[in-house]
């Protein structure tokens, strides 16, 4: 097994991702921390990494190489494929892409619209009110949780059985940010259970942004 460093911050929900990735697998990492806020992903160094000056970023030394990812989901197939430890994709391939699509679902039509960046856009260009910026946040939890929570099934502990999947991993940081931001979940019975069931795994807890080394509370 070669090194393992991640490049994220504690309330980043992409770098989050990965991290309960990691831990399920098992995988000690080294977390290189960017703080959003202090506009750490956009020097020019790290964009040498990842020239979107996005987080999350794995760096893997292996064999003398360095390996460079980025994209959550990209990172959490990685780590998949490359390692040993609990599969986070199942066998059957309809399951598989059953996975994959609420994964997408999270990560490419919900995540993508309540982003740092579209929020400080819609706010410092738009002009646009804090109440309407919560407003537009909640109600892009509300469209994107209503399409999710009749994909999961009620007799299932996580998204798609017993064992925590690349679902698990994404739903959790996004229902994390819906509550951070005061968003009404109780119409999502299952998004809650499996929520609450995943909270009771270390690989959850120690992934989460108050268990982080570079944790500070929000400004
Ligand atoms: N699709 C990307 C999203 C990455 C992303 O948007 N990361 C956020 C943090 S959660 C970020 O770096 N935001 C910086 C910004 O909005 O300026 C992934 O899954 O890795």
């Amino acid at each position: 097994m070669g090194d393992l460093i991640l490049y994220g911050y504690c309330r980043s929900s992409a770098a989050y991702r990965v991290r309960i990735a990691l831990n399920l697998k098992g995988l000690a990492y080294e977390q290189k921390t960017l703080r959003l806020l202090k506009d750490e992903h956009k020097t020019q160094g790290y964009r040498q990494l990842n020239p979107q000056g996005l987080i999350p970023l794995l760096q893997h030394q292996i064999d003398g190489e360095v390996r460079v990812i980025n994209q959550s989901l990209a990172i959490i197939e990685y780590l998949d494929e490359q390692f040993s430890g609990p599969a986070l994709l199942p066998d059957d391939a309809y399951l598989r892409a059953r996975v994959r699509a609420f994964a997408l679902a999270v990560c490419c039509d919900i995540h993508p619209l309540n982003n740092l960046r579209v929020l400080a856009y819609l706010k410092k260009e738009l002009g646009i009110s804090d109440s309407k910026k919560d407003a537009w946040y909640a109600h892009w939890i509300g469209e994107g949780f209503n399409a999710l929570e009749p994909l999961l099934s009620a007799e299932h502990d996580f998204c798609f059985g017993s064992v925590p999947t690349l679902a698990d991993a994404c739903l959790v940081p996004q229902v994390f940010n819906a509550l951070r931001f005061n968003c009404d979940i109780s119409a999502y019975p299952n998004i809650q259970r499996i929520y609450q069931n995943c909270s009771r795994l270390p690989a959850f807890i120690q992934a989460s942004p108050q268990h982080q080394p570079d944790f500070e509370e929000p400004v």
